[in-house]
């Protein structure tokens, strides 16, 4: 009896990310999704820079390569030309909530049934760890080596409840992939809002606590930690928006 395969959905492309990167679960996540609403045929995904840039080598479904915070309009772009399409983003923080942050919040406000897969690491992974929208006061980073003051470098994005007031807006969603429990939640978040978009209801997004123990300078189980100790308690988990009416139950 197979107990535990690789969704067709993923290709046998090994995933190039560190040690204890939580990318790859997201990945997997989004893999189990399209198989299980069996929709790899009609799914296109737009990826971006960053650590996830070569997520066209990893899902089974046609992708797209999109210049450094474009991926929504792109997204944009391919729903509107084939509206059947599954239209799925899958970005960093950096991309998405610094130089993309206008395509971000358009789509929002246009109500473009796209998904967006939103990885908050906290940091630039990809680059070396500079400071991004998303990195914690008092965090260090490269460019923040005394921790980040919002005095000088200013106060974090909460992408989810900044999305939620945007009317366009069906579904967001805070996740987090630091435990099983919480992988098992990001998994339903992520179905939501693929189905969301199936059934046309506008745009849904899926923001994710991610893990960088590479640029963070910490083990991987440390790394872990740290999203429950500092960054959940910024960025709390849960529904932020759903207009889909549909309630479930987790
Ligand atoms: C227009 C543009 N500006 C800057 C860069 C350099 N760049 C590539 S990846 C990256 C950081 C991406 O970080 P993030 O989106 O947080 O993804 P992560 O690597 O953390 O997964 C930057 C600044 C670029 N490739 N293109
Ligand atoms: S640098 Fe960070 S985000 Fe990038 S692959 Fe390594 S651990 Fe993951």
């Amino acid at each position: 009896m197979i107990v535990f395969d690789k969704p067709h959905a993923l290709t046998e492309m090994p995933f190039h990310y560190c040690p204890g990167c939580t990318h790859g679960i997201v990945h997997r996540l989004v893999a189990e999704v399209i198989d299980e609403l069996g929709c790899e045929g009609r799914t296109v995904g737009i990826a971006p820079v960053g650590c996830s840039v070569f997520a066209y080598n990893y899902f089974n479904c046609d992708m797209i390569e999109a210049p450094h915070g474009r991926a929504p309009a792109v997204a944009t772009g391919v729903k509107r030309a084939c509206p059947e399409n599954v239209v799925f983003t899958y970005q960093g923080d950096g991309d998405l909530a610094a130089i993309g942050t206008a395509e971000t919040v358009h789509v929002g406000a246009r109500g473009e049934n796209i998904t967006i897969i939103f990885i908050n690491n906290a940091i630039y992974g990809m680059t070396g760890g500079q400071m991004a929208p998303t990195t914690l006061p008092g965090q260090v980073s490269t460019t923040t080596p005394y921790g980040r003051d919002v005095k000088i470098q200013g106060n974090p994005i909460r992408v989810c409840e900044m999305l939620s007031t945007l009317s366009g807006t069906a579904y967001a969603e805070r996740v987090a992939v630091d435990c099983v429990k919480n992988i098992k939640n990001a998994k339903k978040a992520i179905k939501k809002a693929f189905e969301t978009q199936i059934k046309g209801l506008g745009f849904s997004i899926v923001e994710v606590l991610s893990s960088c123990p590479t640029n963070w300078g910490k083990t991987p189980e440390q790394a872990l930690e740290w999203i429950r100790t500092d960054m959940i308690p910024y960025y709390p988990l849960g529904v932020y928006k759903d207009t889909t009416g549909e309630k479930e139950v987790k």
